[in-house]
Formats: C-alpha cells, sequence, structure tokens
C-alpha cells in the first residue's frame, strides 16, 4: 500500500505514535509518505519505503497567520497525486482531519476518491477540539471520515459525549515496540544521574498545564524525605520556569535534574526506577507504556484512559488527580522493598507487550484493507 501519514512532527505523543506507525509500516513494506511541517523527531536514518514531504508555509506582509491548513491540503493533494498515494492517516484532529476533508474533495474533482482515516490522541478532543472556536469545524470534519479510530476506549466515550458523531469510532490503542525499550541501562549514564545508587524517578512530558508538574515535584519531595532518590524531568514546555522556580523554593535543586528534549528515550527509561504521571487527563499516556516497556513501575492519576494500561498494584498505582500523598506512598510502597520493586517491574514488563508493535499495527493495516475495499466496490 502506498500510505500518505499526516501528523505534528513535535515531541508529543500523537507525532511519535504517527512516526512510529509508519516506520513499522515501512518495514513491512508498505510505502509511507509523511507529510508534516519538519521532519518528524523520531524520523531518524534510512529506510527505502519512507518519503517525506515538507509543507512549506510561505509567509507574506499581509498574513499575521499564515495559513498552514491550506498549504497542508494542497501539499497532500500533491502528494497524492504525484506518489499514488492510496488512504491518508491523519493524527490528531485539529487540524489535521479539516486539511484532509479539503484536499479529499480536491482529489474527487480530478476523478480521484481516497480513504481519509482519522486518529483522534486526546486533547484534540477533551480540551482544545471542545473549544467552540474550534468544535464546530472539528465535529464536522471528524465525521467526515472515512474511519475515526481513538487511542483508548475512554477517548472513544468522551469523543461521543462531547460530539454528535454518527460513525462508528474504532479503539486502536497506542503501541510500543518491547524489543527497542527492553534495553540493559548503561551505567555510566544512571551514575551521573544516581552517583550513589539512588533510586531513578522519572517524569517525561511537553509540559503543559495538564501535566500538573508541580505534582511531580512534590510528590518527589515526600518520597526523597523517605528514601535516596533524584528526580529526572525529561521534556519542555510552558511549565519549565515555574518548575524550576519550585525546585528553588522546595530546596531540591540538588536532588532534581532537567535534561530537556531527548531523542533516545529508550535509554532514560533504562535507568528510571519509577515512572511519575499525575496528568490531569490523559487519553492514553504513551510515556507510561514506553515506561513500562522499560521495566518501570507507574504511579499515575487515574484520569482518562490510564485505568487501561496500569493495574493497580500490579505493574503500578493510581490516585485521584491531585492526590499527592497517596501517590508518594504508593511510590514508596513500590520502592522501598526490593522484592515487591521486581514484582512491578516483572509485571510492568509483561503488561506493555499487550501493547507491543507486533499486536498492534495490524490492526491499523486491516482497517487500512478494509476502507480500501469498501471504496474499490463503490
Ligand atoms: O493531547 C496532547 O496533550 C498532545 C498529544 C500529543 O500529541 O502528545 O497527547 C495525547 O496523545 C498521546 C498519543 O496518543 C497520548 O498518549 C496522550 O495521553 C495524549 N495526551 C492527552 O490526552 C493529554
Amino acid at each position: 500500500m502506498n500510505i500518505g501519514i499526516v501528523c505534528y512532527p513535535t515531541f508529543g505523543g500523537s507525532g511519535v505514535l504517527a512516526t512510529e506507525l509508519g516506520k513499522a509500516l515501512a518495514d513491512k513494506g508498505h510505502n509511507v509518505h509523511f507529510i508534516t511541517y519538519q521532519q518528524p523527531v523520531r524520523l531518524t536514518g534510512f529506510s527505502a519505503n519512507i518519503f517525506y514531504h515538507e509543507v512549506r508555509v510561505p509567509t507574506y506582509p499581509l498574513f499575521d497567520y499564515p495559513p498552514y491548513e491550506a498549504a497542508l491540503a494542497s501539499t497532500m493533494v500533491d502528494v497524492v497525486k504525484n506518489n499514488n498515494v492510496d488512504l491518508l492517516h491523519v493524527h490528531y484532529a485539529i487540524p489535521h482531519a479539516a486539511a484532509a476533508y479539503m484536499a479529499k474533495k480536491i482529489l474527487l474533482k480530478e476523478n480521484k476518491n481516497i480513504p481519509v482515516i482519522t486518529t483522534l490522541h486526546g486533547t484534540d478532543i477533551t480540551l482544545v477540539g471542545r473549544d467552540k472556536t474550534y468544535a464546530p469545524v472539528v465535529a464536522f470534519s471528524i465525521n467526515q471520515s472515512d474511519a475515526i479510530t481513538a487511542v483508548s476506549r475512554n477517548l472513544k466515550e468522551e469523543t461521543y459525549k462531547i460530539f454528535d458523531i454518527e460513525k462508528e469510532i474504532e479503539v486502536i490503542y497506542n503501541f510500543v515496540d518491547i524489543k527497542r525499550f527492553a534495553r540493559k541501562p548503561i551505567d555510566a549514564f544512571k551514575k551521573v544521574i544516581a552517583p550513589n545508587g539512588e533510586r531513578i524517578i522519572l517524569h517525561a512530558s511537553n509540559f503543559r498545564k495538564i501535566k500538573r508538574i508541580p505534582d511531580v515535584i512534590r510528590i518527589f519531595k515526600i518520597i526523597n524525605e523517605s528514601i535516596p532518590s533524584k528526580l529526572l524531568l525529561v521534556g519542555d514546555g510552558p511549565e519549565r520556569p515555574m518548575a524550576e522556580d519550585l525546585c528553588r523554593e522546595l530546596d531540591l535543586c540538588d536532588d532534581m535534574r532537567f535534561v530537556g528534549k531527548q531523542q533516545d528515550m529508550e535509554e532514560i527509561f533504562a535507568i528510571a526506577d519509577l515512572f511519575l504521571l499525575p496528568s490531569e487527563y490523559e487519553s492514553f499516556g504513551l510515556s507510561a507504556l514506553e515506561a513500562m516497556a522499560g521495566g518501570s513501575p507507574v504511579v499515575a492519576s487515574n484520569a482518562g484512559g490510564l485505568p487501561e494500561i496500569i493495574r493497580q498494584g500490579e505493574n503500578g498505582y493510581m490516585s485521584a488527580v491531585g492526590n499527592l500523598h497517596q501517590m508518594a506512598q504508593y511510590a514508596l510502597e513500590i520502592l522501598k522493598d526490593e522484592d515487591i520493586y521486581q514484582q512491578f517491574r516483572v509485571s510492568a514488563k509483561k503488561q506493555a507487550e499487550r501493547f507491543d508493535i507486533h499486536h498492534i499495527v495490524p490492526q491499523y493495516e486491516k482497517l487500512y484493507e478494509k476502507c480500501l475495499q469498501a471504496f474499490s466496490v463503490v
């Protein structure tokens, strides 16, 4: 198949997932055309079946806001026409589903009818999408998609609650490449972060409000008062300056390290002892799954789709959003006893295997085939 993939190329989970999906499809022999405004961060190395098409968004003195959506739709049309693309799979509804709808209509005029598949990832529905600034376009363009997928049951239910969706939403869970994440820790790296063998607590995110970064730091403070530990913070975003202030205010700077955006997350997950994700909402929590694949138990909020991947008391623990004290106690329960800790590690890896790339990618292929078949019958 020739597949066009549209996504955000940045460090967000939706772009990571879309890129990993494209790479996996290319490994299986499909031709994959990435259509993005920058090279996706996880699109590294050469693959004979992968093509990258940059969306250029020219500026003009008249434009306070360059029309990205029009540029994207036009690039989709161009890529589809010139590369015999069979279908377009767009990740994150805003504005990708609307741009795909526009591209589809233009292509139809030229007698090319191709399916558009939209994968909903989270805030494109629950936060940004539901805002009335975007909602009518989001609802319309999702309904115009030929197939809709959501990354968790929770997100599917939320989508039906928030919008009037006339079609079936299929749940296809996010995935992880178990083989890649099941790495031995690099001792030298571990020593830099925890020179005296302290426990390494990890949080990785885009540092947005929804991630509740102050909770991460305050949970760590309670842990740190009980056991020698270090907090490793990966990623960057609007909450970072506040987080640095809080670290100084709580006198934690010697035990916390901000390492910014990182490419080789598998090396970071490998040295972590526990992953913290106390978010306000997570449709899925891809970073938690990747942490589990690396053998880290997860302590998180019980928001959104997190209960679909975390098993209470087996591979991690969940508490109500904002219940810092309980989350810290759960983390200590896991970390204080080596036998318990090892059981959680084994269980975390086992759970991650259920979401292995080899189980999930075929579900997308099946959906593509179903869509193409429906189109060939028409
Ligand atoms: O919605 C966001 O915050 C951004 C989005 C992204 O692009 O990273 O994250 C969402 O998609 C991820 C991949 O499917 C999920 O793992 C995240 O849970 C989800 N984030 C939220 O729902 C907050």
